[in-house]
């Protein structure tokens, strides 16, 4: 299914008068507060969110998956459908493949479809944490990590075969996510398995393209349960700088135990120039991969004030990778994505809005209360009609969820791709 444009301006007529009387009061009063609007729009419209391919069908829990009708079930339907999210919202310009899970049969037509679509390849993800059809050897027990050098070879091998596979579709960067540790205490040694990970990614590192990034995710738990190789942003931070200049972390929102500081990890990483890539989701109690903005809006506010800081003002760090990643049981995905689209642009909005120089003055008078009223000053303005001219600036829809219903989209979808769709590899 495709989008065209009349639908969208057909769309837009109705709501036009509202957003416009919604954003000149809004653009009024930012104005007499010294804000460039104009700047902030297009700080908007720039910013593109990767949309991983796996987020575009239903997830599934340990104990169940409930099927959303009409699923993408091939490569080239997952790009249809985030051409469908990019078209209605403008801001998720980008997909992030999945290996094994999306390789491509005919790299010409999936590079000329997104082409259309206006859509790039973001960074492709390795999968070294299920066995592979016909694999020889087991990651049952770890993969990079692996106290068997067999199979650390293999999924050594597999990241390299990634990296072929995204330089044919133009992709920049590698993330490397690890399900290695252990479930049980003295079931690792865990200078083995650090020093094993740490010359295996120097392995996979050789293999980069120059013009390439790694980016070392991390995770406190789960699926081992005990300890992780890669546990957190220090342990990320230390493999990193291990393999070289073009290794960096990636920081994962539900990544964290419970009231980590996101906020200061990435303003750290920033500041040395070693944050790379971020992964947005929500969640209440460990990584539960929900709608980003859904359960913790403010904390979200926090990280993107860090981000803008760091963007502003840390040359040495560079361009992040941005991404979704998410996981959706009860909604309908791509209406779950939208939302977390839109929360992470009302977030970026609103850090854009924070007074830098009158923050910068009241943290010199040690004013605590000054700093504080600037920062929820920034958090309590609806910043929605900001959203709305940027997407419309671009050619998107004033709101993408009304958008999506009233244009049917699932029902599209269900119509075209029928019920009992599985997006591969879910
Ligand atoms: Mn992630």
């Amino acid at each position: 299914m495709k989008i065209q444009k009349e639908q969208i301006t057909d769309f837009n007529k109705n709501g036009l008068q509202n957003h416009n009387e919604n954003f000149d009061f809004l653009a009024q009063n930012l104005a007499k507060n010294g804000h460039n609007v104009t700047d902030i729009v297009s700080k908007l419209s720039e910013f593109q969110v990767a949309i991983p391919s796996w987020a575009l069908g239903a997830g599934g829990t340990r104990f169940g998956r409930f099927g959303f009708y009409g699923e993408p079930s091939s490569l080239e339907q997952k790009i249809e459908d985030v051409g469908v999210l990019h078209s209605l919202t403008q801001t998720a310009g980008a997909v992030s493949l999945h290996i094994p899970w999306d390789i491509p049969s005919d790299y010409k037509a999936i590079k000329e479809k997104a082409d259309a679509l206006h859509i790039k390849f973001d960074a492709v993800n390795s999968n070294t944490f299920q066995d592979q059809k016909n694999a020889t050897e087991t990651y049952k027990y770890g993969s990079l990590s692996n106290i068997s050098q067999a199979v650390r070879e293999q999924a050594i091998q597999h990241n390299l075969d990634v990296i072929k596979i995204g330089d044919k579709l133009g992709s920049k960067a590698l993330t490397v996510w690890l399900a290695d540790g252990s479930c049980f205490p003295g079931q690792n040694n865990f200078q083995t398995a650090f020093q094993n990970t740490q010359d295996s990614l120097i392995d996979i590192y050789k293999g980069l393209p120059h013009d390439w990034k790694m980016l070392v995710e991390y995770k406190p738990y789960e699926p081992n349960f005990y300890s992780t190789v890669i546990q957190d942003w220090g342990a990320s931070l230390m493999l990193a700088n291990g393999c070289g200049d073009k290794a960096y972390t990636l920081v994962d929102l539900g990544h964290h135990l419970p009231n980590s500081n996101i906020e200061q990890i990435v303003s750290i990483l920033q500041l040395k120039g070693k944050l790379g890539g971020f992964h947005f989701n929500d969640s209440k109690y460990g990584d539960d991969d929900l709608t980003v903005g859904s359960i913790k809006p403010y904390a979200l506010f926090l990280i993107f004030n860090e981000l803008v800081y760091g963007m502003a003002n840390n040359p040495q760090n560079p361009d992040l990778a941005w991404m979704i990643d998410a996981s959706h049981n009860v909604k309908d995905p791509l209406e779950d994505l939208i939302q977390s689209l839109e929360a992470i642009q009302e977030a970026y909005a609103k850090a854009l809005l924070i007074n830098q120089e009158e923050l910068k003055a009241a943290q010199a008078n040690n004013d605590v209360v000054k700093c504080q009223e600037i920062l929820q000053g920034a958090y309590r303005t609806d910043v929605r009609p900001l959203l709305e001219k940027a997407r419309l600036n671009r050619g998107g829809v004033i709101s993408p969820i009304d958008a999506y219903r009233a244009l049917n989209v699932r029902g599209e979808l269900i119509q075209e791709r029928g019920k009992n769709t599985v997006a591969t590899g879910l």
